[in-house]
Parts: C-alpha cells; structure tokens; sequence
C-alpha cells in the first residue's frame, strides 16, 4: 500500500468523550505525547456533549460518574444534570493540557492495517470536505456504544410531515408549547424526557412496547457546607466514592448469579408504581412481565406521575404505520401528532466505528464481527487487528454501575501495552486468536445464568444470534484487576524488522 501521508503519529485516538479524553490524558501523563485526538463533533463530551434533552441526567451518582484523578467536590446534585457533566469535561479536558492535540469537527472515514509500514493509515474528513491521512503506530477507539442513534423502522415515519427528531440530536428549535407531542420507548431517556415536557406540551402520547423497571431515584442537591468539607476534608470524597462504588456493585450477584434476590427489589420498584399512578388501568400496564435486572433499572420520581397526567396518554396498542399527520395504532386508531420524539436507543450491538477499521486480512472489523459475533480481549484487543486498542469495547458496559470505571481500567492496560512495546522494541501486539476465543468463551458461559439472559425480556443488551455482547458478566473490581497490567503473553509480537515471534508464557 502507497498511501501518501500527510501526518505520522504514535497514537491516534477516536471519540472525544469521557472514553477519548481519559486516554489523551493518560496517554500525556505516560510520556507517550506524539497522538491525536480525532473527533466528529465540534466539542469534547461524546453522549454528554450529544443528549441534550430536556430533563437528561445521569443515573449514576456524580461522585462515582466523573473520572477518579479529576474529583469535583462542585457536583450540585447526587446525580447531576447533563450540562454539569459536559461542563465537567470540558473543564477536565481544558485542564489536562492535552486539547492543543484534539482534532475537531473531524470523522475517522478510514482505519486501515499497512503490514508493510506496521502502521495504521487512517484517513479523516472535516466539516470543510479536507481530507487527512495519518500513519499511526496505534490506534485507540474510545468510539462508544451509544454515538450512532438508532430510527425505528415504522412504516410511514418518513412521510411524517411535522418536525420529528430522535432523544440524542434533540432540535431545541422547536418550541413544544402546546403541542401535541408523541415519544416512541419507554427507555432510560424517555422516562427523563417525559416528564420534563409534559407540563409544557398541549397533549403527550407516550408509546410503550415494554414497561420498563423503574425505582424511586433518591437524588439531593448538595447545600454548600457539604460541598465545602467534599473539598477541604481530605480523603471525604474518596470515601463518598467507595460508599457509593460497594452500594453499585452489591447489585453484581443478583444480576450474575442470583436474580431471585432482586424479588424485594422489585416490590419496592411496584410500591413506586401505587405511589405515581392512580388509575388501575394504567398500573397494570406499567407494570413489566420479565424479572427486574433484565433490562436496565430506571430511577425516576416524575415518571409515573407524569403518565398519569390529565394531558398524557400511555399508548401499548403496538405502532402500525405514521402518517403525515399522526400514528396509527393496529386497532385502527389514529393519534394527531404535531412532535414526534423517537427516543429509540443506539446502534450499540454493532460498534459503528468498526464499519471503518479494515485489519490485516483486509476485511472490516464489522465484518469479523458479524462472522464471529462482537469479541475482544478483555474488551480490548481483537485478533487479525493488531495495535488498535478498544475503550469501551465489546462486553464492558455495565447495567449497575460507573463507565467511567471501566474506562480508567482499560486505558490503565492500553498505557501499560504501550510502556511494554517501547520497553521491548516491539512493532506490533496482536492478541492471539486462541487467546481470545477462550476469553469469549468463559465470558460467554458466565453470562448464561444473568437475568439478561434468563430474565425474560429482548433487550439491545444481547445481539441477533442472542449473545449478550455488550456487558460485562462480573465484578467491576475484577475488570480492574484483569487490565492492571499488560499480559504480554497473551499476545503475538513483531519486532521492528517484521519478524513475527510468539511470546511465549514465562
Ligand atoms: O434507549 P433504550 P435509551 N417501536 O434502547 C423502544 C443510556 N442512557 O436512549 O423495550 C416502539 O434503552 C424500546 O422498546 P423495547 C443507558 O445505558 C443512560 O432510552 O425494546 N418502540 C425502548 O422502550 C441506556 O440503556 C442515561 O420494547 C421502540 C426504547 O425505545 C441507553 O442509554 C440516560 C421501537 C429504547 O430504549 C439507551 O437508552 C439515558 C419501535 N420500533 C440513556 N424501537 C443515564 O442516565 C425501540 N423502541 C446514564
């Protein structure tokens, strides 16, 4: 291959969000200060920059969502509101000292394996058509699962003639002041986005195909004298965050092993049914049908209430077409919709980015993916691909607890890879194919007794063959400590002359 270069590289890193930006960082702090940071959107922040939706927020407690070398003693709320955390990137990004290298407004096209070179040839366009190729070294995907949403296939909904927008590329044009609004799902952002516009909108119709699991969500704003000993009490936010960490991670067993002890888990989620909805007609169908874990547990106080609202409507007769003007149920019935909010989730099952990443055997990753199913290496490394580095990779995400944990573990193994090849002289790492086929294959065995599997619900945690590729099936503290360090014996190594050598277990 004879691509011209424009620009060599050690490292070139994908995305700009919590995944991205902890790898610049880490990637700085390690020496290793030769990279970019190629990013489509025109900010840091990834899905914090992207889900600007009314009402959106995070449902995992800021103490233990924010990055463990960057605490914020500033939170205002236990669970804060998105423009506090895409602040907090921001702010974290400016401060590392890493965003001279971060190349905006830019899409990765192109990731292509040059075997002669022993680089990757990457090539980027920006928002002004100029395309780029860069020769990198590595190539560190922090791309994540939830970047490319997801449009229902709804026959009709491209005739629809009112505005329509999707919950992550939310058109804040659009004035809902007395409006008749339509949100098709009954995910993680719909419960948010439903009660924040319903006392604003003329009429909600609110489209359920599953009743999700939702629990009361015991928020708080934090008063200033908390706020001041979070950041003059040494150690006092540690302790928060170990505290709220050990709380998140109890929920392990039961979802991994022990789904029957969520039983009075789910009481409490039915009480908070009673609590928010009056009309019996209604509690019954809010109720869900699959044990609780299956899908994500939501957390909302507002949500019941706000179905339960004289102007809305929850709607579970299944969507048959969308008109022009409205949506017609299979009964017939045709609802008038000026709005249509399809808060429909995320490609996640299928990682987008690997659409655009061709390996040495000159196919896609997607490709792979689609013969073998979505797999790495600790979520991390994927044969036939080598050097290129996964941060929220395959079965990584979490149902009960912190991404950012995650991300710091895996970028803690990219780094020490990284310090390994340079203190080696190694070209190349590649995870060996056998490595990694009994990786997915324990990982596999172990999801077969999750609730996501025996829980009795489909769910986009599992893929088309009904593999569940997306989550991690144990500890969070295990994930820790699987990626403390590098284990170079897992992999194929070249040294810089291109001979390939196995490095065998010492
Ligand atoms: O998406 P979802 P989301 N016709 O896929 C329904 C994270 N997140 O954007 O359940 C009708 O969960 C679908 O129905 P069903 C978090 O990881 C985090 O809400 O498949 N309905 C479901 O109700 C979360 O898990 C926060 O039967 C259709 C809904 O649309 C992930 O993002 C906040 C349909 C999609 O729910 C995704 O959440 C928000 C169709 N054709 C999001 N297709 C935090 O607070 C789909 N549905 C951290």
């Amino acid at each position: 291959m004879t691509s011209a270069i424009d620009r060599a590289v050690d490292h070139l890193v994908i995305g700009a969000g919590f995944a991205g930006l902890c790898a610049a960082i880490k990637l700085d702090e390690a020496g290793e200060r030769d990279f970019v940071v190629v990013e489509r959107g025109s900010d840091v922040g990834g899905t914090w920059r992207d889900n600007t939706y009314p009402g959106a927020a995070c449902d995992v407690p800021s103490q233990l969502y924010s990055y463990s070398f960057a605490p914020n003693p500033d939170w205002s709320m236990s669970f804060s509101p998105q423009p506090e955390i895409h602040a907090y990137i921001q702010r974290v990004a400016r401060e590392s000292g890493t965003l001279d290298r971060f190349v905006l407004d830019t899409s990765v096209d192109d990731a292509r394996w040059d075997a002669g070179r022993q680089r990757w040839i990457v090539t980027t366009t920006d928002r002004a058509g100029h395309r780029t190729t860069y020769a990198a070294r590595t190539v560190i995907s922090g791309a994540g699962g939830l970047s490319e949403p997801k449009l229902p296939d709804i026959e009709g909904i491209e005739s629809f003639g009112g505005e329509l927008f999707h919950s992550a590329r939310w058109n804040h044009d659009v004035d809902l002041t007395g409006k008749r609004v339509a949100v098709i799902g009954t995910g993680a952002s719909s419960i948010q986005i439903v009660p924040a516009i319903q006392p604003q909108v003329a009429h909600l119709d609110v489209y359920q195909r599953t009743a999700p699991w939702v629990m009361p969500r015991h928020d708080r704003r934090y008063p200033a004298i908390e706020k001041a000993a979070l950041r003059h009490v040494p150690g006092l936010q540690k302790l928060y965050r170990e505290a709220i960490y050990w709380g998140r991670e109890s929920y392990v067993l039961p979802f991994t092993r022990k789904p029957a002890i969520l039983g009075p888990v789910q009481q409490l989620a039915k009480a908070n049914i009673r609590k928010g909805v009056s009309d019996p007609t209604l509690r019954a169908a809010v109720t869900p049908d699959f044990r609780m874990g299956c899908k994500r547990i939501l957390i909302s106080n507002a949500y019941y209430p706000a179905l339960d609202a004289d102007n809305t409507d929850l709607v579970t007769d299944p969507i048959a077409r969308v008109t022009p003007s409205g949506i017609v149920t299979r009964d017939g019935t045709e609802r008038p919709v000026d709005v249509l909010v399809v808060a429909t989730g995320f490609h996640t099952t299928e990682l987008p980015i690997t659409e655009h990443i061709v390996g040495r055997a000159g196919h896609t990753l997607a490709e792979q993916f689609d013969a073998t199913g979505m797999s790495a290496y600790k979520g991390t490394t994927v044969p036939g691909f080598p050097n290129l580095f996964f941060v929220v990779g395959p079965n990584t995400g979490l149902g009960h607890s912190s991404m950012v944990f995650m991300i710091e573990s895996q970028v803690a193994y990219i780094t020490d890879a990284l310090r390994t090849m340079r203190e080696h002289d190694y070209a190349t790492v590649e995870v060996t194919e056998a490595t990694e086929r009994a990786f997915h294959a324990d990982v596999q065995q172990r999801m077969q007794p999750t609730v996501w599997h025996t829980g009795g619900c489909a769910s986009w945690y599992l893929d088309k063959h009904g593999h569940n590729t997306t989550l991690w099936p144990r500890a969070t503290f295990t994930f820790r400590a699987l990626t403390r360090s590098f284990d170079v014996a897992a992999y194929a190594v070249t040294a810089p002359t291109h001979t390939t050598r196995e490095v065998v277990p010492a």
